[in-house]
C-alpha cells in the first residue's frame, strides 16, 4: 500500500530516530540502562510516536527491516556512550514477526560483530508475551539461541497477555516488566496493588528481575521499593529523550 511505501522511504531517508528512557536500580539509585523507543521525525508532521506507524508495518516484512535498523542504531549508540565513559544496558523492543523471522539469532550475531567493543550482555530484547502465542516452542528456541550469544530478554507489558503465567514458566527471559496499567493505579486500587505484589513475588520465585513501568511519582517509587521491585522506569524518573540529552541527564541524576 501507499503507507507502507512511505514508511519504507522514511527508513531509507533516515527519518527514524531512537529516544531513550532511563531505567534505574531501585536500591542503589544507579542508572542501569535505557529502553530504546522509536520515533518518526516526519518532515511535515513532526515527531510521530510508534502508534502512528508501527501497526501499519507489523504484518509486513518491513517490520524486520525497521527492527534491524533499531538494533543496529541502539548498538552504535551504546558504542558511542561507552567511548565517553557511559556504561549502559539498552532494552530494544522486538516485534513477534521479527523475532520469528528466519535466522534471527544469526543476524543478531552479525550485528553484534559489527560492534566488537559492545558486550552482548549490554543488549536486552523486550518481547511481548503475545509474541509467544504464535509458537511458544519456536519463540523459546530463538530466545535460547540469542542467550547463547550473551543477549538477555525481558517479558514486556507483563500481565496483559492471555496466559502470562504460562509464559513466565516456559520462556527463558531474565526480566519481567510489570505493565504500567497496573503500576499507575496501585496507590489507589487494591486490586492493582495486589497484582504488582503478586508479580514481584512470582518473579522472585522464578529468579527473574522485575522492572516496573509507568513510575510517575515518588510515592510510586517508594511503594515499589518496599514491595521488593528491582528497577523502575517512568515519567517520574525521566521521559524518553534524544540520545544527545542522556549524558547530561545521567550527570545530574542524584
Ligand atoms: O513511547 P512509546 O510511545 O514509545 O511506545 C509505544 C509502544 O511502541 C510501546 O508498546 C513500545 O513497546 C512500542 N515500541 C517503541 N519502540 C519500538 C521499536 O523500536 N520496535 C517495536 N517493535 N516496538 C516499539
Ligand atoms: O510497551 P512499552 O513498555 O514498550 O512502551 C513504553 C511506553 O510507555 C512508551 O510509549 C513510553 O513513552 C511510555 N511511558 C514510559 N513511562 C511512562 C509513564 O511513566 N507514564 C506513561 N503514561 N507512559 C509512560
Ligand atoms: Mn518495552
Ligand atoms: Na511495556
Amino acid at each position: 500500500t501507499e503507507r507502507l511505501a512511505r514508511i519504507a522511504q522514511a527508513l531509507r531517508d533516515g527519518e527514524f530516530v531512537l529516544y531513550y528512557q532511563p531505567q534505574v536500580d531501585m536500591r542503589s539509585g544507579r542508572v542501569a540502562g535505557v529502553e530504546a523507543l522509536i520515533r518518526w521525525q516526519h518532515p511535515q508532521r513532526g515527531l510521530l510516536p510508534p502508534a502512528d506507524f508501527l501497526s501499519v508495518i507489523e504484518d509486513s516484512e518491513l517490520i524486520v527491516e525497521v527492527g534491524d535498523w533499531v538494533i543496529a542504531t541502539a548498538l552504535a549508540q551504546l558504542d558511542a556512550w561507552q567511548r565517553i565513559g557511559l556504561q549502559l544496558r539498552v532494552g530494544v523492543n522486538i516485534a513477534a514477526r521479527h523475532l520469528l523471522h528466519a535466522a534471527f539469532a544469526e543476524r543478531l550475531q552479525a550485528q553484534l560483530a559489527d560492534f566488537p567493543e559492545v558486550a552482548p550482555q549490554a543488549l536486552e530484547l523486550e518481547i511481548l508475551e503475545t509474541a509467544a502465542l504464535e509458537d511458544i516452542e519456536r519463540v523459546s528456541r530463538v530466545i535460547r539461541e540469542c542467550r547463547a550469544l550473551g543477549v538477555s530478554f525481558s517479558l514486556d507489558d507483563f500481565g496483559t497477555g492471555y496466559s502470562s503465567l504460562a509464559y513466565l514458566k516456559s520462556l527463558p527471559a531474565e526480566t519481567v516488566k510489570i505493565d504500567q496499567t497496573f503500576v499507575r493505579d496501585m496507590l489507589v486500587d487494591a486490586e492493582d496493588r495486589a497484582i504488582v505484589e503478586g508479580v514481584i513475588g512470582l518473579a522472585r520465585v522464578f529468579r527473574r528481575e522485575v522492572i516496573a513501568e509507568g513510575v510517575e511519582t515518588a510515592a510510586h517509587g517508594a511503594l515499589l521499593l518496599r514491595l521488593g521491585c528491582d528497577m523502575a522506569q517512568g515519567y517520574g524518573i525521566a521521559r524518553p529523550m534524544p540520545a544527545a540529552d542522556l549524558p547530561v541527564w545521567v550527570g545530574q541524576w542524584r
